[in-house]
């Protein structure tokens, strides 16, 4: 029997619709007299803007309006402060979010100055070329040191800094950790940047129902709820009022969750003015300069440690670019600052962070959200270390991994939630080894001294990981057995692909016992669930999930006590089997769900009166912290040292996500995010020239891994079940990109050990390997 409940592995509900073509793209969105709109959007990193002449574009047959910031009234204003920042003492925190449009300044390419309407998308991008930008350049600070020095040019002169945040937090005495250390290393370390690149670009469609008064829109975001909530406010309207939607999305993977962006809120605005629906999808192009990036930091790190490998302390200095706005407050960084720490007792850790706003693309979270800045520090000073004491890369981690009985284990810096670092399970040493049996622990090494004489170079990189998953506030959750016998839940989340129709079905087809078929999942639309965050930090099993557990087993036990009614029994003596609630002593004193669900209602005598009527419930989740996920990464590389080719030859991933729902999803994810992370590791890399120009704006010249450049991964996975959840959950959406930069670098320092490479920079694009190369001498 495979009913498709928790732990298996059914077909995903979703995939008739997406592999039919049949599913909803907001671009599938047509509607009678729709609008199309082209953005003017800034071709100067920094710039005074002194005006905006739209009359020509005005001119244009079909082009209905052109609208700049000051036609916007008093809808112009900034968003909002979308997660405020930790209270961490002596915290510098300066908020700059950006407009719909901009009015007098301009600080990234790509920034938007005006939007226009046109019964085309083609009138409307030929219009937006005619609309001449008044605006007078200015310096620019694009470099992120540089930007903190005295006569950097300054983007928010209101500020007087381009400082946007300085945060010290310290867990233990890393002053005393230093006095007693016999090794202490010290290096730089740079993660650059990179796009999120998701298949479908931004879209958003609004129709404003001028008899019901109601305002429908088709949004590609991660978070339709707060997108409602946030429109509601801006346009004046009741919640009721605005539909939101998230229909299918073609990846989000972080940028999808910003809000708001400027297209978000104009698009609604218009569709409202104008009376016309109105439609907006972003070109690639535009994706490149204006959808929200990630990873640039630079880190100033040191590990003391005793002779014997153990570690005594860190402490990190480090630089994080947030762009030319700073709406997610130090999401990243605070990430980066609390993932440093990984599986390891750290007795001491000293971390400061600068987060400068320069004069690109604003960042928000990008898949890992900032961790794997912080594990590539942590296990490149480990790996370095190991080199220095004369370890191995594996016996210097199994030397500081924390022992699993030290937990729910407590680092004493504030974490996003505002608690302190908090790890609620793990179970890290034995993953090591797993993957050390996977890649072939006996064999390994005589593979690559044979290679070797045959001229190949083939390293091994294997390292680990911690990643806080799950977090709240809370996510909800409404099951309805329908008079059809079938199953109705809905939830508050946008989904991107991530299986959820699927997993939060075999939840519920697993506490009422039907066919995870006849569960039918609905996400991302407000009118049907209207309280929620959204899909973003690996959280929608732990969080969603949850609720939908929680709420399925309200339902059991009202369909159990309904049952009973009906069938004269009492609770204790039915059961539910396969749809129905039957008389366990006699199992032909039967009724399907869907008779009861007609049945649960007062008249019937089903329900006592008093008894809300249905079979229905909704309930909510909220964790009180995260649930700590956990990995060790291993991937086995060959390298030409004269052309600077890496070839992949096998990803192993022992991964530790708590209790499965799906595996078949779960390896998908993992899958993804290894995709994702080779991506970063070597290919992605967005470059920026001195005058905050980005140079590649396009798939030619921003490189992504292609299916030939990503092996089949290997995957073990461990079930280490979350105390903090009802079914034992961690996340584990975006684990698969966070340690792959380390493993990376590791593998191909072992893959020349003679050339005694120290990769401190990530990705390390195949020319930057090959300049590295180079400087080493001959292979
Ligand atoms: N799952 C499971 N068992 C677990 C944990 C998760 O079966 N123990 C399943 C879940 O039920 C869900 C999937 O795995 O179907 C991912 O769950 P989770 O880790 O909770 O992540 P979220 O649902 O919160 O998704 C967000 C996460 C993030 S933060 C990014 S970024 C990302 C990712 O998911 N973006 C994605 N994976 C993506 N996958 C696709 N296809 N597209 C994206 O944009």
């Amino acid at each position: 029997m495979n009913r498709g409940h928790v732990g298996q592995s059914p077909p995903r509900n979703e995939d008739h619709r997406l592999l039919t073509g049949n599913a909803l793209f907001v671009d599938d969105v047509h509607l009678e007299g729709m609008l199309h709109v082209a953005f003017v959007r800034s071709d100067y990193a920094h710039a005074i803007l002194h005006g905006v002449d739209t009359s020509a574009a005005l001119e244009r047959p079909g082009v209905v309006a052109v609208i700049t910031a000051e036609m916007l009234g008093d809808y112009w204003q900034p968003g909002p402060l979308l997660v405020p920042p930790p209270p961490v003492e002596g915290l510098i925190f300066n908020q700059a979010s950006q407009v719909p449009l901009a009015k007098d300044r301009l600080r990234h390419v790509g920034e938007a100055i005006a939007m226009v309407l046109a019964e085309s998308r083609y009138i409307a991008e030929d219009a937006a070329a005619d609309v001449i930008v008044d605006a007078e350049p200015l310096e620019v600070a694009v470099d992120l040191e540089a930007a903190l020095l005295p006569d950097a040019p300054v983007l928010h002169p209101q500020l007087g800094t381009n400082l946007a945040a300085h945060v010290v937090q310290k867990h233990g005495d890393y002053d005393k950790a230093i006095e007693g250390a016999e090794l202490v290393i010290n290096r730089r370390f740079h993660y650059d940047r990179g796009a999120a690149a998701a298949m479908e670009n931004r879209a958003v469609v609004a129709r404003w129902d001028v008899r019901a008064e109601e305002l429908t829109v088709w949004d590609t975001t991660q978070a339709p709820i707060p997108i409602r909530n946030g429109l509601a406010r801006m346009l004046g309207l009741l919640e009721s009022q605005v539909r939101v939607v998230a229909p299918f999305v073609g990846g989000g993977f972080g940028p999808k969750i910003m809000m708001f962006y400027p297209e978000e809120v104009l698009v609604p605005w218009a569709a409202i003015r104008l009376g016309r629906p109105v439609k907006w999808v972003e070109d690639r192009q535009e994706n490149f300069f204006a959808t929200t990036q990630e990873r640039s930091q630079i880190h100033h790190a040191e590990m003391a440690l005793s002779r014997d490998g153990r570690i005594l302390g860190i402490r990190d200095f480090f630089w994080h670019d947030t762009g030319a706005y700073d709406p997610y407050g130090l999401t990243v960084p605070i990430n980066s600052q609390c993932t440093l720490l990984g599986p390891y007792d750290v007795p001491a850790y000293h971390s400061e962070f600068r987060a400068v706003f320069t004069n690109r693309t604003t960042v928000t979270p990008v898949r890992g959200a900032g961790r794997q800045h912080g594990v590539f520090v942590m296990e490149r000073l480990l790996d370095i270390a190991a080199r220095e004491l004369g370890l191995s890369p594996q016996e210097i981690r199994r030397r500081n991994y924390l022992r699993s009985d030290v937990f729910p284990h407590t680092f004493q810096i504030l974490f996003q939630d505002f608690a302190p670092l908090y790890y609620d399970s793990g179970n890290y040493a034995p993953a090591l080894e797993a993957a050390l049996d996977i890649v072939g622990r006996h064999t390994f090494r005589a593979e690559q001294e044979a290679a070797r004489a045959e001229g190949r170079f083939i390293g091994m990189g294997i390292v680990s990981y911690v990643e806080g998953t799950g977090i709240g506030p809370y996510e909800g959750a409404r099951v309805t057995i329908e008079p059809s016998g079938r199953v109705r839940v809905a939830t508050g989340l946008g989904t991107q692909g991530q299986g959820h129709y699927t997993a939060f079905a075999q939840i519920v087809a697993e506490v009422l016992d039907v066919n995870v078929g006849d569960v039918n999942v609905v996400t991302g639309d407000t009118r049907e669930f209207g309280w929620g965050t959204g899909t973003f930090a690996s959280r929608g099993a732990v969080v969603a999930g949850s609720a939908c557990h929680e709420s399925a087993t309200i339902v059991r036990r009202k369909v159990l006590e309904v049952g009973a009614r009906v069938l004269g029994s009492t609770v204790d003596e039915v059961e539910l089997h396969h749809g129905t609630v039957r008389v366990t002593a006699d199992p032909s004193r039967a009724i399907g769900f869907g008779q009861l669900a007609g049945h649960a209602n007062p008249l019937r005598g089903a329900v006592i009166p008093g008894t809300e009527p249905g079979l229905e419930a909704t309930a909510y989740f909220g964790p009180d912290h995260g649930s700590t996920a956990s990995g060790v990464h291993a991937m086995v590389v060959e390298v030409d040292p004269e052309t600077a080719i890496v070839r992949i030859d096998r990803y192993i991933v022992v991964h530790d996500c708590g209790k499965l729902i799906n595996p078949v999803i779960v390896a998908g994810q993992v899958q993804g995010g290894v995709a994702h992370g080779i991506g970063n590791a070597f290919y992605e890399q967005l470059i920026y020239d001195e005058g905050g120009q980005l140079l590649n704006a396009s798939f030619a010249d921003y490189l992504l891994p292609t299916a030939l450049d990503v092996p089949r991964v290997e995957m073990a996975h461990r079930e280490t079940a979350a105390p903090l959840n009802p079914l034992g959950l961690k996340g584990v959406g975006e684990a698969g990109c966070i340690p792959t930069g380390a493993a990376f670098a590791q593998a191909i320092e072992d893959a020349l050990p003679h050339l005694a490479l120290e990769i401190r920079e990530i990705p390390l694009s195949p020319s930057r390997l090959f300049e590295l190369l180079q400087a080493a001498g001959p292979a």
